[in-house]
């Protein structure tokens, strides 16, 4: 027996197993009985099947799984999706992106990737703010010491901007299925600070909207503060969501609010939501401000829970109801 045949997490339940085929547990049970699935039993009497012999039997009848693409890592992955679903934890999954992404290897990075993002069990903030962030917090550490190359860290960035574009149909028709009973679709505008080449923050926030049945105007990095302003008359928006990452810096955060408070407009309130590393540092108490609404977050979760307990969805708007785009 191999080391590895000892490590209790490659053995699979039988409705494990069945959830990795694709199939019933009564066809894993089958296997067993007949002899094609070898397993061990428990003290309880209860089968476990090791990945290995079910990957073997998988490849015997030409079965796909979700493992299939990750050869020969499948037991790397089948342990650090389980680290993910079991315990919120994504140190497999970043220790094992870092190793493909130093090995060049970005197909198996964006699939792990894809993977968790449309996992039915993995909540899609919790996806963003500890599988995405996370990861490019690692990798902000790895290029400032020296381990990564910048053109390292760029090919990453772009690997990962395309699985979240690659997300989005999935999570616009969520968001469909939940615009029940011709609920007008509330619009949102959404983009980074003026100056601030980091997209991602605000990408997140774009699906994490659309995936709650929200229209995005998505105005992507570096927008100047009037436009945001000039956006959300223009679309009618309820809500203006805007991306801060360091060396932004509090005081960048206020001067955007000064700037969209001058242009506010009474007949078209929205309620403003700012974000990102920058928010930890910042105290907006004693900002006074006419928006419906002021709040500054520090991931999507926490946006995501305001969202849940009404944040936004306050505003009387003239919103321009259509389809998603
Ligand atoms: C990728 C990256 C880049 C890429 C960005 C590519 C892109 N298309 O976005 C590029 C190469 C362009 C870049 C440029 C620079 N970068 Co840079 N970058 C990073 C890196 C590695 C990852 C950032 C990221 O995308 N994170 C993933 C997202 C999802 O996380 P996030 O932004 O924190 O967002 C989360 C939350 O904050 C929140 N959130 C974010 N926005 C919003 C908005 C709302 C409304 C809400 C509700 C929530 C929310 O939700 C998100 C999910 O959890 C970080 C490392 C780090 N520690 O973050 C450095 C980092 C931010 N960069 C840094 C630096 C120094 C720079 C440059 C100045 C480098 C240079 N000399 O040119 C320039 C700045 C350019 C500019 N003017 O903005 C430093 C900043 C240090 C500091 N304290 O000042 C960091 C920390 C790296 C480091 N360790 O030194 N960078």
């Amino acid at each position: 027996m191999s080391p590895e045949r000892f490590n209790s997490d490659l053995f699979l339940t039988t409705s494990q197993v069945a959830d990795l085929f694709n199939v019933h547990p009564s066809t894993v049970k089958r296997w067993c009985n007949e002899g094609e699935l070898a397993f061990d039993k428990t003290g309880g009497g209860h089968r476990r099947i090791h990945l290995s012999d079910a990957l073997s039997l998988a490849r015997e009848r030409e079965i796909s799984t979700f493992l299939t693409p990750f050869t020969p890592y499948e037991g790397h992955v089948w342990t650090a999706v389980n680290e993910v679903l079991d315990s919120g934890s994504y140190n497999r999954v970043h220790a094992l992106a870092m190793g493909w992404l130093l090995r060049g290897s970005t197909g198996r990075l964006s699939r792990l990737f894809l993977e968790l993002g449309r996992h039915p069990q993995i909540p899609f903030p919790d996806f963003c703010d500890h599988g995405i962030a996370g990861f490019m917090r690692d990798v902000g550490e790895a290029w400032r010491s020296g381990q990564l190359r910048v053109a390292e860290e760029h090919m990453l960035s772009e690997t990962l901007l395309e699985v979240l574009l690659q997300l989005r149909p999935e999570m616009q028709r969520r968001g469909r299925r939940s615009l029940n009973g011709g609920r007008p679709q509330p619009v949102a505008v959404v983009g980074a600070m003026e100056g601030d080449r980091h997209s991602f923050g605000s990408l997140c926030i774009r699906l994490a909207l659309e995936r709650r049945g929200w229209r995005v105007f998505y105005l992507g990095a570096d927008v100047p503060v009037e436009d945001f302003a000039a956006m959300q008359t223009a679309r009618g928006a309820s809500l203006v969501g805007v991306s801060f990452a360091p060396p932004a810096s509090g005081a960048d955060m206020k001067r955007c609010i000064r700037i969209l408070a001058e242009f506010y407009d009474e007949a078209h309130p929205f309620a403003l939501a700012l974000g990102g590393q920058t928010s930890d540092s910042v105290d907006l108490s004693d900002v006074a401000a006419p928006f419906a609404e002021l709040a500054a977050f520090s991931s999507v979760r926490a946006f995501h829970d305001a969202l849940e307990s009404g944040f936004g969805s306050a505003v009387e708007t003239a919103a321009t109801v259509g389809e998603i785009a």
